[in-house]
């Protein structure tokens, strides 16, 4: 069974990564990604990528508070977001609720981001928690979102890539449903970012996954090698996933400037 309504939403481009994921539990979730994607879409980054995302973050909240206000229907709606913005170095990090970032190292799966879940804060370390996957029924229970007229409380940290690196961001009907050693297996072996993506999302509907299931998956590459240009595809159970191939590694010393209507629909 999947969802009426695709509450996950994405961003693939050269300087932006994100995914973000409707709370489940409010109606409009599928507004709430929708606004937080196209909000960071269409954010001019600078070169000082963690104010941008922090504004970014505010501004998606503030448009939630409005569009809350405007309909009484939306005064809870939350999502998720995951974004990852690019520096030509590394990436700045903006997270809150349970989308996840995973970045695939010498072969080894790294989660960089922490849920912010009921399962997750009793758990209390940075281990897995018990019951963490496999659709435990509290795991998606979400201590923090981004929701009308709650404020922004997002995770801010930089973390530094190097070339090789494969960069996965998904949301949770894609972890929930596809195993750690699997995620890792697919992301070692895809050829390409697309493949990945097709893969995992393939995965999760094989296992019976009962969400919306999104990826964006990215490689970072050295400066000399040329990079073909891939097209942007939107990932969601039925759809083929998103993707990008980050260029420029350690040379890409400013992003150009993302047009929105590049931004996942
Ligand atoms: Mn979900």
């Amino acid at each position: 069974m999947r969802r009426k309504v695709n509450e996950d939403a994405a961003y693939a481009g050269p300087g932006l990564l994100a995914v973000a994921d409707g709370v489940g539990d409010q109606p409009h979730g599928d507004i709430a990604s929708r606004t937080a994607i196209t909000t960071l879409a269409d954010i001019p980054f600078t070169a000082d990528p963690a104010a941008d995302l922090t504004s970014g973050v505010a501004e998606i909240s503030t448009r939630l508070d409005d569009l809350g206000r405007e309909d009484p229907a939306m005064a809870r709606m939350g999502t998720t977001l995951t974004a990852m913005a690019w520096d030509g170095y590394g990436f700045t990090v903006a997270h809150i609720g349970d989308t996840r970032a995973y970045l695939l190292r010498a072969g080894e799966l790294n989660l960089l981001t922490r849920d912010h879940t009921m399962v997750r804060s009793l758990a209390g370390d940075e281990r897995p928690a018990e019951g963490e996957s496999a659709g435990h029924p509290r795991r998606s229970k979400l201590v923090r979102a981004l929701q009308s007229g709650a404020g922004a409380d997002a995770d801010l940290f930089r973390h530094d890539a190097q070339p090789g690196d494969r960069y996965l961001l998904c949301s949770d009907g894609v972890f929930m449903f596809v195993e750690p050693e699997e995620i890792r297996e697919t992301l070692v072996r895809a050829a390409s970012p697309a493949e990945a993506v097709t893969r995992l999302v393939d995965l999760s509907t094989l296992a019976g996954g009962h969400d919306n299931a999104t990826c964006v998956v990215a490689d970072v590459v050295a400066p000399s090698r040329e990079v073909p240009r891939e097209p942007l595809l939107l990932g969601s159970a039925r759809e083929p996933g998103l993707l990008a191939r980050l260029t420029g590694f350690g040379r890409l010393a400013r992003r150009p400037a993302r047009t929105a209507d590049a931004a996942a629909r």
